[in-house]
């Protein structure tokens, strides 16, 4: 496959569906000096930490090229850019504006306003500044004050010239990766800290929206959440069963305090010491209305019973893996996305990130990622297929615009549509890229 196509009557192609491409602050802009450490500096410093060795210092320098990056943006055609703003590049340490910064996101958001391209700002995609993880990071209730604070400057800098703004991007991530089992920054480990993160940073969503209601009422606000839908390993009783327990505690377990205000029912069974602290009046802070959910998605995860813990995930059974080892499961995106409309009174919803780590090559000036072409492909049908099944998805952003940092894998994992020469910083647009630029410039606009 090396083409992807909107058929004329497909829901997709309604004027009004918004397709974009997505990045995050610390995965592209170095420039590292010009603002202050974040918990992902410190853990890319530790040996063993990622994958290669590397770190977010010159990334894709991104702050140095942003120009040609956004023109760049604009030749695929697309109709939004999802970016992160780097907390640590726009509040300096005692709180005050880092005004260079401020003026960098300032500089973003005019441009995206000329090219005519909807500005889609994540507030927090993972890089917390380093001095708040000292003070206790997200195991602190007073980070999500900070938080707060934060959002507070941001949205009366750029108010309604940004035309959504998400809280968080995956607090499971942040939570579970990052202080639960420890392969995310800032890497603590135990059991007794996951939830506590995960309530700290869901107070602080609700926190963040109280601000953006008051700032930038007409912006829309919500957050992005990631599903890993649950599937059993086999059709016995106790697989079952730990699918489920598995899905309340990494899926629902974030979606459900926020549109109904309270944790899955298993809060009950949990060991007193696993428990968040929840104090008087978090659960309606946090159950603010939204005006999206934002929905990553990149694959499913099947489970099988185990003692210790109830589940245990069970390596994927098929040959059809990303770079990434993820099994491609379109059909997954598609269950997520029907059961979640069943069981929720769900806001509009975007697709905030979907795409596939490929073992690119660049040979001749060209990439030839068939595979990327083929998962976007599956994916945009079970996309088209939710919709037309009543789900209100109003947008599809592709993960990545470009090859980037990608986390404990350094740079050896490639998720972009445009492919990064990090030694030349040189950007050539993948066949994949070509495909959605030209399924873009074909719509019905
Ligand atoms: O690169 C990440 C991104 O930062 C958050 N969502 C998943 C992507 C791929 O792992």
């Amino acid at each position: 496959m090396n083409s992807l196509n909107l058929s004329k009557m497909s829901p997709l192609n309604d004027p009004s569906f918004i397709f974009g491409v997505a990045t995050s602050s610390f995965q592209i802009e170095g420039a590292r000096e010009s603002r202050q450490d974040t918990i992902w500096d410190t853990f890319c410093a530790t040996k063993g930490n990622i994958a290669d060795a590397s770190n977010g210092d010159v990334a894709c320098e991104h702050v140095k090229f942003w120009q040609q990056d956004l023109e760049m943006i604009a030749e695929l055609g697309v109709d939004a850019y999802r970016f992160s703003i780097a907390w640590a590049r726009v509040i300096n340490q005692d709180g005050s504006k880092n005004k260079a910064g401020l003026a960098f996101y300032q500089k973003l958001l005019d441009k995206l306003d000329e090219l005519n391209i909807k500005a889609f700002i994540t507030l927090y995609h993972w890089d917390l500044p380093q001095h708040l993880e000292d003070a206790g990071g997200w195991l602190n209730r007073n980070t999500a004050k900070a938080f707060a604070d934060y959002v507070d400057i941001v949205s009366k800098e750029f108010g309604e010239q940004v035309f959504s703004y998400a809280t968080l991007n995956e607090p499971w991530c942040s939570a579970y990766l990052g202080y639960e089992v420890g392969i995310h920054a800032p890497g603590l480990k135990g059991k007794q800290h996951g939830k506590q993160a995960a309530h700290n940073l869901l107070l602080a969503h609700g926190l963040a929206m109280q601000v953006l209601r008051k700032n930038a009422p007409s912006s829309k606000s919500g957050v992005v959440l990631n599903f890993s839908p649950s599937y059993a390993a086999s059709a016995k009783e106790e697989d079952i069963a730990a699918a489920k327990l598995a899905d309340e505690h990494f899926n629902q377990w974030y979606l459900r305090p926020l549109i109904e205000g309270r944790y899955p029912d298993i809060i009950k069974c949990m060991p007193q010491e696993q428990r968040p602290i929840i104090e008087a009046g978090d659960m309606s802070i946090i159950s603010q209305p939204l005006d999206f959910l934002g929905i990553n998605y990149y694959s499913r995860a099947v489970y099988q019973s185990c003692e210790q813990d109830g589940f245990k995930v069970c390596p994927p059974q098929t040959m059809n893996l990303t770079d990434m080892g993820w099994e491609v499961y379109p059909h997954g995106l598609l269950k997520l996305l029907t059961d979640l409309n069943k069981r929720y009174t769900l806001p509009d919803i975007y697709i905030t990130e979907n795409g596939a780590a490929i073992d690119d090559k660049l040979i001749d000036g060209q990439v030839v990622d068939i595979e990327r072409i083929s998962y976007l492909h599956s994916h945009l049908n079970a996309v088209e297929q939710a919709m037309t099944s009543g789900v209100k998805i109003k947008g599809y952003f592709a993960w990545s615009l470009m090859d980037n940092f990608e986390w404990a894998e350094g740079y050896k994992k490639r998720f972009g549509i445009v492919h990064v020469n990090y030694q030349t910083q040189q950007r050539t647009l993948k066949q994949s890229a070509l495909a959605y630029r030209d399924m873009l410039l074909a719509r019905n606009k």
